[in-house]
């Protein structure tokens, strides 16, 4: 049995989507991160880094527990584990590499970064952070053309075959609208982005996302959200967290 210790954010999405699509008993538990649970000694014992998502694997390897965190290492992991979505064939398998870690380098921490800016910027009117915001969202739009040219040149994003690679890089592309991703300019990108939204275990996923966000809304309700723009804030929650 797998535990999800997570939030429906894009790097937890992509774990919850390999779940469903490998159909092994799986459970989710809520690290609410607008509360700062990230931060909790227990969850720290699974996430040295205070970042969801973190798995529980209670058969692990070689028997009993297995902890992990980094989504790209869990997905690895789990495709190991249940011989599913990355291919055997050692081309294939390299690709499929490829453009997992190409969507943990890139598409995650600029989008990222894209989206803390113009959120940061909406919530801190006062202080515009124009080159910031400059800088990630061009990137983002390059990385979406890379995107595009390789729905082009493959039919999924690894190799010829669906895999891990896919599920990596989709949760973070469903912003793709406020992006100015359009049909007419990346009609290959949305050929691929609409091939997943027609997978069952994809759908499925959007909708525990929905109803986990909004399980872990009400639990907000009436409590102080962390401030997660401030890095020092961050570093005082985890030092007052963790022991040497
Ligand atoms: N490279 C990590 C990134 C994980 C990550 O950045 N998680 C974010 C949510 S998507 C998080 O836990 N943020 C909490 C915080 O910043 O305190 C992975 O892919 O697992």
């Amino acid at each position: 049995m797998i535990e999800l210790h997570s939030s429906p954010t894009p790097n937890g999405q992509k774990v919850m989507i390999m779940l469903e699509e490998t159909g092994i008993e799986w459970k989710h538990v809520d690290v609410n991160i607008r509360l700062g649970e990230q931060f909790a000694p227990d969850f720290l014992k699974l996430s040295a880094n205070n970042r969801i998502p973190a798995i529980v694997d209670t058969d692990g390897p070689g028997g009993g527990r297995y902890t992990m965190m980094e989504s790209g290492a869990i997905l690895f992991y789990l495709a190991e584990k249940t011989g599913k979505f990355l291919p055997k064939d050692a081309r294939k398998r390299y690709d499929v590499m490829q453009w997992l870690i190409f969507q943990m380098a890139h598409v995650g921490p600029m989008f990222g970064q894209a989206n803390h800016f113009n959120n940061y910027v909406k919530e801190n009117t006062q202080e515009p952070q124009t080159y910031a915001q400059g800088r990630y969202n061009n990137e983002s739009i390059r990385l979406y053309r890379v995107l595009d040219n390789r729905a082009r040149d493959s039919a999924w994003m690894g190799c010829d075959e669906y895999s891990i690679a896919d599920m990596a890089i989709y949760p973070w592309t469903k912003m793709h609208k406020d992006r100015g991703i359009t049909e007419a300019e990346y009609p290959n990108f949305m050929r691929w982005y609409k091939a997943m939204e027609a997978r069952p275990a994809v759908q499925r996923n959007n909708k525990m996302a929905t109803e986990i966000r909004e399980r872990m809304t009400k639990a907000t309700e009436g409590k102080t959200a962390i401030n997660l723009y401030d890095t020092k804030d961050n570093a005082a929650r985890l030092a007052s967290a963790t022991q040497r």
